[in-house]
């Protein structure tokens, strides 16, 4: 009997040496130290042996129990710590090597100036204002002092709506509103998109950018209103850039002027931008028509102001050398990751 236990021991610890995982370990254990386990019967057995052999026996067995457990417990943690090794051989990671860039998005280059023009107002105190895209006439041309019959409609080639509004063709329109709504003195500006209806060439669009500017104090002069635009034109362009104020035609301000740039892209030579002229109208400004301060619920004889109303994409054309405006909305990707 004792032979046939160590026979089975050996057969046992032979089995665990050779076990190459932990769940065969597990099946092992269960096998050799489990309920039904030959060890675990013969232990059972022991109380209908002669006394005599009982002593003997128990011990014999208890031995083999005892090493086949200390077989299991070596064989598993070999077993462990070789499937650790192997991990560390296959499955590592340089911490230090250099990570890879997710590719992201950006933003436009046009809602990167906006951005830039609204801190810059933002510094010399100015609000920054929202209007609709879809506005009345009102808005758009008569409190403008635009009636009806004027020949500036003919100007703007306006996109019509069924229910008699339209798409703001400027954003001059968010003037009258913040004029209805706030007392004197304010300045703020109201940047957006605008539309005509135009045919599109190199520098005109049918969907495009402006910035408004309305400042409304006592004393207003021109001088104030060419000390905002040179601020304004040296903080976007970080450089001497040449300009030109002449006399420019819009109903809502008088005087009126019409500010251009000296051609960034052809440096004056001329060129498709600035339709060989080497300028580009950049800036329409003046100080604000009485009649609109009137429409606008202001008394022209207490106070008085200045408007502007700046296109974005020109602007941007001339500060990144842009020579064609159609690229900023064609939604090509090769064009707009150069930003
Ligand atoms: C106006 O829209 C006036 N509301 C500006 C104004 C405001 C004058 C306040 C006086 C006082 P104009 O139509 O010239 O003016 O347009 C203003 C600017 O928008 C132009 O100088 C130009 O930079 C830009 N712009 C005009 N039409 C287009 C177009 N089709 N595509 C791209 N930019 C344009």
């Amino acid at each position: 009997m004792i032979e046939q236990i160590s026979a089975r021991q050996d057969e046992a610890l032979q089995a665990i040496g050779n076990a190459g995982d932990a769940t065969a370990l597990e099946g092992l254990r269960v096998q050799w130290l489990g309920r039904k386990s030959p060890l675990t019967q013969i232990l059972r057995g022991i109380g209908e042996l002669p006394p005599e052999q009982r002593g003997p026996m128990g011990q014999a067995a208890n031995l083999a129990k005892a090493a086949i457990e200390a077989a299991l417990e070596a064989r598993t943690v070999a077993v462990s710590s070789a499937r650790y090794s192997q991990l560390a051989d296959t499955e590592w990671i340089d911490v230090t090597a250099p990570g890879q860039k997710p590719a992201e998005g950006h933003l436009h280059p046009i809602t990167t100036i906006q951005y830039e023009i609204e801190d810059l107002f933002r510094g010399m105190g100015f609000s920054i204002w929202r209007g609709p895209q879809v506005e009345d006439e009102f808005h758009n041309f008569t409190a403008l002092n635009i009636p009806a019959d004027h020949p500036a409609r003919d100007m703007h080639d306006t996109f019509w709506l069924k229910d008699g509004n339209l798409l703001r063709t400027h954003t001059s329109a968010v003037q009258i509103r913040a004029m209805e709504r706030l007392t004197p003195p304010f300045r703020g500006i109201a940047p957006g998109r605008v539309f005509r209806h135009e045919a599109t060439d190199a520098s005109h669009e049918n969907t495009f950018y402006q910035v408004e500017g309305l400042m409304v104090d006592r004393h207003i002069s021109v001088a104030d209103l060419i000390g905002v635009m040179k601020q304004l034109l040296s903080g976007i362009f970080k450089r001497d850039v040449t300009v030109r104020l002449r006399p420019g035609f819009f109903p809502f301000v008088e005087p009126g002027f019409e500010l251009d740039i000296r051609c960034l892209i052809c440096g004056g030579e001329g060129c498709s931008v600035c339709k060989q002229v080497g300028w580009v109208e950049l800036l329409p400004c003046g100080l604000v028509h009485p009649n609109v301060l009137r429409l606008g619920g202001i008394d022209p004889d207490e106070w008085q102001g200045f408007a502007f109303g700046l296109g974005f994409d020109r602007l941007v054309m001339m500060r990144y050398g842009i020579h064609d405006i159609r690229y900023f909305q064609a939604g090509d990707l090769r064009f707009l990751e150069q930003f």
